[in-house]
């Protein structure tokens, strides 16, 4: 029998390889999704730096997939890897180019997908993998196995772990010696765009919403036992908070926000006292809502003004809410209705739906 695999390529490549390759990705999703989770730049950071390892982590792995594959490739035409495992495989590498390149900002020639449309096509390529690696490793179910906690699968566990966290901090060291952009990104991956000059900020919906045509001129509060329609006017109390507005789209700004504080609002509305353990739903114009909880009212804000300027269409006029800590999408923009209601915050989508 010929020999079509080159020496030098390992030969104890099998399922151990398969193994490895599964849990980093199971853990590089995972992270992934957590991170946007997170919005405080201290404990993303340790979300995110585990993410990249798992992420980087798949290309320690590579030579001995590639043996994997190659003989998966001899295999009588019938009992071939189908399309579906050749379109994983180049959507997670397209996930590890793309997510490198979002880490680099990536500027120059790769600038048509570089920086923030480069963490796009990550997470989508990240969601569309997620449902091929399901489908891919059902038809190829594992056993537990006595051997796998010996001490040799423990080692090559922990040399990948390791492996993997030295080619994270090797990449960060490259972005810090050569002056990337990729340098000065926040904790949770995001660069800098237009802080203290919000209209250096990019505009960003969530999914499908639309910036309205027009502004509206007021908004409608429901609290303890009272519905008060309150005019815009009324909102500008110089409520000052500076606070980060975090994208997950990858990009972050850093702003004077001004308006009222959403506890002393709902103290003003709320007559029969407001529930202990309630939460808040701040509703847009467009219908975008999210659902926060009432004992964080004292931390938001409503606010009507960035950098001491109205807010622009764009950017939420006439009123936003600014929720420090939380990603942006928790920012609704152009807020037409706030409510105090029983139902508990987490139970709601856990990302917006429009
Ligand atoms: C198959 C799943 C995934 C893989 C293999 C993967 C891999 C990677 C890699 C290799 C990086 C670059 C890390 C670096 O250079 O430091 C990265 C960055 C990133 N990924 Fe993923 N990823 C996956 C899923 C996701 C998902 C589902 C999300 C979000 C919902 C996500 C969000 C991010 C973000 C925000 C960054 C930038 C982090 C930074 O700048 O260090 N990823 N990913
Ligand atoms: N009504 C509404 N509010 C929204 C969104 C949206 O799509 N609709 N997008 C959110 C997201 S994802 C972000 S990052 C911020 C962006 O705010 P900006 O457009 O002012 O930069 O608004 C948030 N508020
Ligand atoms: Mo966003």
């Amino acid at each position: 029998m010929p020999r079509a695999l080159p020496l030098r390529l390992p030969r104890s490549a099998g399922r151990r390889t398969n193994l490895g390759v599964l849990s980093l990705l199971v853990l590089a999703g995972s992270t992934g999704l957590l991170a946007y989770g997170v919005g405080v730049a201290g404990p993303s950071r340790w979300v995110v730096a585990v993410h990249g390892a798992a992420g980087l982590g798949l290309l320690l792995l590579v030579p001995w997939k590639t043996v994997v594959v190659r003989r998966a490739r001899r295999l009588p035409p019938g009992r071939r890897a189908p399309t579906a495992a050749v379109s994983l495989g180049v959507l997670v590498a397209l996930t590890v180019l793309t997510g490198v390149l979002h880490a680099a900002g990536a500027a120059g020639p790769w600038s048509f997908l570089a920086g923030l449309g480069a963490l796009h096509v990550h997470v989508g390529a990240a969601v569309g993998s997620a449902l091929l690696v399901v489908a891919h490793a059902w038809g190829r179910r594992q056993r537990p196995r006595a051997t796998d906690l010996s001490r040799r699968s423990l080692l090559q566990t922990g040399g990948l772990g390791l492996g993997a966290a030295v080619l994270w901090g090797a990449t960060e060291g490259v972005l810090h010696l050569t002056g990337s952009p990729g340098a000065g990104r926040r904790g949770t991956g995001s660069h800098e765009r237009g802080t203290d000059d919000p209209t250096a900020m990019p505009v960003t919906q969530w999914f499908t919403d639309t910036v309205p045509d027009q502004s509206s001129d007021g908004l409608v509060i429901v609290a303890g036992g009272r519905r008060l329609r309150v005019s815009v006017a009324d909102l500008d109390r110089g409520d000052e908070v500076r606070a980060v507005l975090d994208c997950t789209g990858g990009w972050y700004a850093e702003q004077d926000w001004a308006g009222i504080r959403l506890d002393r609002l709902l103290a003003e509305v709320a007559r029969d006292g407001l529930p202990e353990d309630g939460s808040v739903d701040v509703v847009s114009r467009t219908g975008y809502r999210r659902r926060l909880p009432l004992r964080d009212a004292g931390s938001l804000l409503l606010a009507t003004r960035a950098a001491g300027e109205p807010l622009s269409l764009g950017h939420g006029a006439p009123v936003r809410l600014v929720a420090p800590g939380r990603r942006g999408f928790w920012w609704v923009k152009w807020v037409r209705r706030i409510e105090v209601v029983d139902a508990s915050w987490w139970a709601q989508p856990p990302f917006p739906l429009q």
